[in-house]
């Protein structure tokens, strides 16, 4: 706990809570590169592919039996606004990938519809990320994800694939939609990593 008195920003959060560049907002934009696919639970899978081709599949039913966690988190997206204290629902990546064998380094998240996105598998273990069906109590709705979604709220908020159909596992880093567009293959928010080479 801090005894100084931060800065205030906007409607009275502490400037200090936002990555630079970034203003907050209180409402829940909707961004997406698409059409929003509508993915029956009924047929939705999650499917983790290794770098040897094998493959870890989950239902939608096998993935609400496992333990799941709730997080408050903060989101940063690229296009500079901030939402703060975020709740989700879901199941840690570090769960899912427990039983996976692997000597990747690198992920791609995949998703209905088509949309990928790259990063370090280093970034989707020890507790900073999931798999995230509800969302402030509530079912994710289609507009945000559902019925689940990639949460990884440390970066960027284009790296948490809506939709998601999977990870695939490789030894390169193979730049995903928007990286291959010019976005930063990282994409920490608080080294401002916008662009390819910023
Ligand atoms: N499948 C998919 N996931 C996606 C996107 C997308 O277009 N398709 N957009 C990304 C971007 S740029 C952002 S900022 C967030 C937006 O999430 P939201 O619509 O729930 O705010 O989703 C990310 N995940
Ligand atoms: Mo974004």
């Amino acid at each position: 706990m801090s005894i100084v008195t931060p800065g205030f920003h906007g409607r009275g959060r502490p400037a200090a809570d936002l990555p630079p560049g970034q203003y907050l907002t209180e409402d829940f934009p909707v961004l997406s590169a698409g059409p929003t696919p509508r993915v029956p639970t009924g047929s939705w899978t999650f499917t983790v592919t290794t770098e040897t081709g094998r493959e870890y599949r989950w239902t939608w039913a096998e993935l609400l039996a496992l333990p799941a966690e709730t997080v408050t988190v903060d989101l940063h997206c690229v296009t500079k606004w901030s939402k703060l204290r975020t709740t989700w629902r879901g199941v840690p990546l570090d769960t899912l990938l427990a039983d996976v064998e692997t000597a990747a380094d690198f992920a791609v998240a995949e998703s209905y519809g088509g949309y990928t996105t790259n990063l370090p598998l280093a970034d989707l273990l020890d507790g900073q990320a999931w798999i995230a069906y509800s969302y402030e109590g509530e079912d994710l709705t289609a507009e945000h994800g559902g019925p689940a979604r990639l949460l990884v709220p440390h970066l960027y908020l284009w790296k948490s694939a809506k939709w998601v159909s999977g990870i695939r596992l490789s030894h390169d880093d193979e730049p995903g939609f928007w990286e291959t567009l010019g976005y930063h293959e990282y994409g920490d928010p608080w080294r401002e990593q916008r662009y390819q080479g910023d």
